[in-house]
């Protein structure tokens, strides 16, 4: 039996005033937002200083180069080592049954929460480095939007997938919705420290620093927005009856969404609100509010049946707390949110 654990959030009201506190933070610093040409070399630059009189800074760069991210509160800083450009994940990977698995939803730009789990958990220690060996660890999406610090949690989650490969492991990130809006230009819910950068770097749009030519925009064109890991299906919103009467593939679906990343946005099942990005017809209240049908449990069975899958992972709808959903084919994973109240730690819980 695997290991599931979850990730819980910040409150929302507390994130909203993060945010604000953020934006009105005396010093930023981000990046390295890094663009590579076809021949390797390129560069790095970082956006930092005071909101009003931001700097940038630019550094020469190639396939090789060690960078470092910045230390974040109690997140320490990192290096990371750039590697040639990534090719598409598989749609599928064998999940070894004594391995454990642990589940990562929405983090919303929140580093060091999502460094604390992780670290608590050990799936990482305490600088950063992979330590969960053989383990895998899923992360479902909507890294970007709201908190203010996506641009570390990305770099993070390239450096480990290297390390968690070497060990033996996996890191496997699918794409939420928030991934799609963001590289497609859609800055509505960027944190507006953000909205600084881009305009300390003189762009038009946030989306230009995550174009197919920068380093994590094409790492991000290569991941999945449905996986299979072992007998579970991974995915942002969920897989919803109309996916499976269609008979789409995982392949199929990975495609649709790699390939609309950083475009203006297409109509088909696959991005619209019943496909695997957006879908909330798991739970009944989010289903009325968003005008889905909510799924039956026969629906569900025909999805584990059609994927030959034992349950689904999902995140994108805030539940009370890591809810098996449907008898346990559905567990709910993006938890609202809390922190003890005594301790002030991110509180986590196995589910599974
Ligand atoms: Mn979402």
């Amino acid at each position: 039996m695997n290991i599931i654990r979850a990730l819980f959030l910040w409150p929302l009201l507390l994130l909203c005033a993060l945010t604000i506190a953020v934006a009105n933070a005396a010093t930023i610093q981000d990046g390295p937002y890094v663009t590579l040409g076809p021949d390797g070399y390129g560069v790095a630059r970082w956006v930092e200083g005071e909101l009003g009189t931001l700097r940038t800074r630019e550094q020469h760069v190639a396939i090789g180069s060690e960078l470092v991210v910045t230390a974040v509160g109690a997140a320490p800083a990192f290096a990371v080592k750039l590697r040639p450009p990534a090719v598409n994940v598989p749609d599928e990977v064998a999940l070894a049954p004594a391995l454990p698995l642990f589940v990562m939803a929405d983090t919303h730009g929140e580093f060091e929460i999502a460094v604390e789990l992780l670290q608590r958990h050990g799936v990482v220690d305490s600088q950063l480095r992979w330590s969960f060996g053989k383990g895998h660890l899923a992360v479902l999406g909507d890294v970007f939007d709201r908190g203010p610090h996506h641009t570390e949690i990305l770099w993070l989650l390239y450096k480990l997938e290297a390390e968690a490969a070497r060990a033996g492991g996996g890191l496997h990130f699918v794409l939420g919705n928030h991934e799609s809006m963001a590289l497609s230009g859609d800055q509505r819910y960027l944190n507006p420290k953000y909205l600084a950068v881009r305009d300390a770097l003189g762009l038009s749009n946030y989306a230009a620093l995550w174009g197919e030519e920068t380093l994590l925009g094409q790492w991000l064109r290569t991941r999945a927005a449905v996986m299979k890991i072992g007998d579970y299906l991974v995915v942002h919103g969920g897989i919803s009856r109309e996916t499976v009467d269609r008979k789409l593939t995982l392949a199929q679906m990975n495609d649709e969404v790699r390939s609309a990343l950083g475009n203006p946005r297409r109509e088909s099942h696959v991005l619209s609100i019943a496909g695997p990005q957006w879908y909330r017809g798991y739970f009944p209240e989010a289903a009325r509010q968003g005008g889905f049908t909510p799924a039956t449990l026969e629906d569900v069975d025909v999805a584990l049946a059609f994927y030959k899958v034992k349950a689904i992972f999902v995140g994108h709808t805030i539940v009370p707390t890591v809810t098996p959903l449907y008898g346990g084919r559905v567990v709910a994973v993006q938890v609202y949110p809390h922190r003890d109240a005594a301790t002030g730690r991110a509180v986590m819980k196995v589910c599974w």
